[in-house]
């Protein structure tokens, strides 16, 4: 019998994110060999355009594509929703203070969480690609309280996959023979890519520390800048793919051995404030993610982190400042 399809919504469809990222769903790489049904949600203004996508992704003819919808409204767009992909967000424009930013995205985020809570199916999961990040998954989280929080998780693959690409061209391996990279933090300049327990065909590696502190954290922190000084145009096609790699590790599991960098809700672990949601080394096991937990932290990273952590609690201040639940 083929199994009923699973609803994903997509926010920010028309974006070049969503460009990127709804056709390697609809092929199969983000759930595996099951149907899906895609619900696209834009505002009003690019409905025109996530409809073009979704005639490309008809001409694509995938097998695996049960249907594609186009909707402006949250309360339509996640109706019954078991993966939601949040990217669609307000992007900081020149002159625009960071307090302006978190209200113009928690006007975001807050109706996108109560939509979530009032209609998206019991096993919803939610990945917050847009930023900031990780504040607007808490928040979303914080709008819908029957929702467990564990379920609001918010993107710091594609910084680990960078991190992974930095020592796997140092190492002159293949990604595919590393594992145990950390990222710690918020998905900001503040981020901490931590690389003391990769492993190298399971094996421990050890880098040199002025070449880790000098080298590799800089360029994994502001890669993002870097793409865009080339491209003249952020980091697309590969936060597509990191979206997609933390969805498959959450619905299908982690690899043995292994764990990867999710930006989740704390429950107190490594002193991370609860509820701020901050990034972990996690691993995902039957549906759920799994802190790491035990890991000492090299006095450095435990430097790093609490700077990043006071990053996030004023960003929660700020957002609480406005009288937004979070
Ligand atoms: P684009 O500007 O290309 O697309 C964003 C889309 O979102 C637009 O089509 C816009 O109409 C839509 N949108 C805005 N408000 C919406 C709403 N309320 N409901 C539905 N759709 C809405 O941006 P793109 O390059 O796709 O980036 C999207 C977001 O990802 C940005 O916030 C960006 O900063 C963030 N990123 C996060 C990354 C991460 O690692 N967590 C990395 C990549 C990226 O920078």
């Amino acid at each position: 019998m083929t199994p009923s399809p699973v609803n994903v919504t997509v926010t920010g469809a028309a974006g070049q994110i969503g460009y990127a990222l709804l056709f390697r769903i609809a092929s199969g790489a983000m759930l595996g060999d099951v149907p899906v049904r895609l619900r696209l949600l834009e505002v009003p203004q690019a409905v025109a355009a996530a409809e073009g996508t979704a005639m490309e992704l008809a001409d694509s003819a995938f097998p695996l594509l049960a249907g594609v919808d186009v909707f402006d409204t949250p309360d339509a767009a996640f109706a019954g929703a078991q993966v939601a992909l949040l990217v669609g967000a307000r992007p900081r424009t020149s002159g625009m203070e960071r307090a302006d930013l978190l209200a113009a995205n928690a006007g975001i985020f807050g109706p996108q969480g109560r939509a979530i809570g009032e209609h998206a199916a019991d096993d919803i999961r939610v990945l917050v690609v847009g930023n900031p990040a990780n504040t607007n998954a808490a928040i979303a989280a914080a709008h819908a309280p029957d929702v467990p929080r564990e379920r609001f998780t918010a993107m710091t693959r594609l910084d680990h996959n960078r991190a992974l690409a930095q020592l796997a061209a140092k190492l002159e391996v293949g990604t595919g023979r590393l594992a145990r990279m950390s990222i710690w933090g918020n998905h900001s300049s503040t981020q901490v890519p931590d690389p003391s327990r990769v492993l190298l065909d399971g094996e421990p590696v050890g880098f040199d520390p002025a070449w880790v502190s000098d080298h590799f954290v800089p360029t994994v922190a502001n890669r993002g800048a870097a793409i865009i000084q080339a491209r003249g145009a952020s980091s697309a096609a590969s936060a597509a793919s990191s979206a997609i790699d933390h969805v498959r590790d959450w619905v299908q599991g982690t690899r043995d051995g292994d764990w990867v960098s999710v930006a989740l809700p704390s429950a107190g672990q490594y002193g991370v404030p609860d509820g701020l949601v901050s990034s972990f080394p996690a691993v995902s096991v039957d549906g759920e993610w799994q802190v790491v937990e035990g890991l000492e932290l090299s006095d450095g990273v435990r430097r790093a982190l609490d700077a990043s952590v006071a990053e996030l609690t004023a960003e929660r201040d700020a957002v609480r400042a406005l009288g937004i639940s979070i």
